[in-house]
């Protein structure tokens, strides 16, 4: 029987499943590389660890690998139900909040590798006992690759921005439904139906990437916008996205609706807030997002050969 140490949190209420020990070397280099060799030898640790029968859809994972980056203390790799993401803003904010957990970060500044490059995290100190675990992340530079792109669906025309935060967005304001808890099913269903539209005009981000996450905005009275973002396998993200807010602030930045320094807060679709703000740094655009995660669960997920479904059920979203 192997066994796999895990540790479960979340963050406005977007679980994340951190794996602190690989359990196999990914032989080194940037993380970027050892994503490309996690994805081609050793997939099943993300199925087994994220999808039914011991997971469901709506689980992230991440696992800390080695950093290339000498100034980084860690390096992490983020998954879903469906692949791999670039950069996951709850996810480190979870993984923070599991490091400082287990003892291995106190208040102040860590750098951290991704896929897509170096970010920085800070977890703030404790605010009494309220606020334990409190993370702001700078994220990587985001920027609009689109704007105001027209897709037809269900005979109409609506359109959205594509952009980049870590991962793609198409972020679309004019779609005409009511963004709230209420209404998960009919955003789930317009949003997946969205994304197969604007995939068959060809639209992508940069040198032909896919875009992956849509995000349909509506107004809250409890914040600067409210958000539904469908990720890749069909779940939508429980918390505000920090790279799907990263993406809106690279947006709101370029629209003039924002300016460098002041805070948007940006609303999940169950309530979950998380305050975002941009620095223009060397011409670049670099959001930070602030939100909190709490501790849930840890464990040892057991993986016994002779199970047929013990690396999970291979899910297509
Ligand atoms: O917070 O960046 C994020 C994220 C991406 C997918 C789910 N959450």
């Amino acid at each position: 029987m192997q066994t796999i140490p895990y540790l479960d949190s979340h963050t406005g209420g977007e679980p994340t499943r951190l794996i602190e020990q690989m359990p196999f070397d990914l032989g080194g280099g940037t993380v970027a590389e050892q994503l490309a060799r996690l994805r081609a030898e050793h997939d099943d640790l993300r199925t087994l660890a994220l999808n039914e029968p011991r997971g469901s859809n709506v689980l992230v994972g991440a696992c800390l690998v080695p950093p290339a980056d000498p100034s980084c203390r860690f390096g992490v790799i983020y998954f879903n139900n469906v692949g791999y993401l670039g950069m996951c803003g709850h996810g480190t904010i979870g993984v923070v909040a599991a490091l400082a957990y287990r003892g291995r970060l106190a208040p102040g500044v860590v750098r951290i590798e991704t896929p897509v490059g170096v970010v920085e995290a800070t977890l703030h100190p404790t605010d009494g006992a309220r606020h334990p675990n409190r993370v702001s992340v700078r994220n990587v530079p985001a920027y609009r690759h689109l704007k105001h792109v027209p897709v037809e669906i269900d005979g109409r025309i609506v359109h959205g921005d594509v952009a980049w935060g870590g991962n793609w967005f198409f972020l679309c304001h004019d779609h005409g439904l009511t963004v709230d808890a209420e209404h998960i099913e009919p955003l789930t269903d317009f949003a997946w139906r969205l994304r197969a539209a604007y995939g068959a005009l060809g639209l992508t981000g940069t040198d032909g990437a896919v875009i992956d996450h849509v995000e349909l905005f509506g107004p809250t009275p409890t914040a600067d916008s409210r958000s539904f973002v469908l990720c890749p396998g069909r779940a939508y993200d429980r918390s505000p996205c920090g790279t799907g807010t990263s993406a809106k602030l690279a947006c709101l930045l370029a629209d003039g609706t924002i300016a460098a320094g002041q805070t948007w807060r940006q609303e999940s679709v169950i309530g979950s807030i998380f305050d975002g703000r941009v620095e223009v740094s060397e011409g670049q655009v670099v959001p930070t997002i602030t939100g909190e995660a709490w501790m849930m669960a840890e464990g040892r997920l057991l993986v016994d050969a002779r199970d047929p479904f013990g690396v999970g059920i291979r899910s297509a979203g």
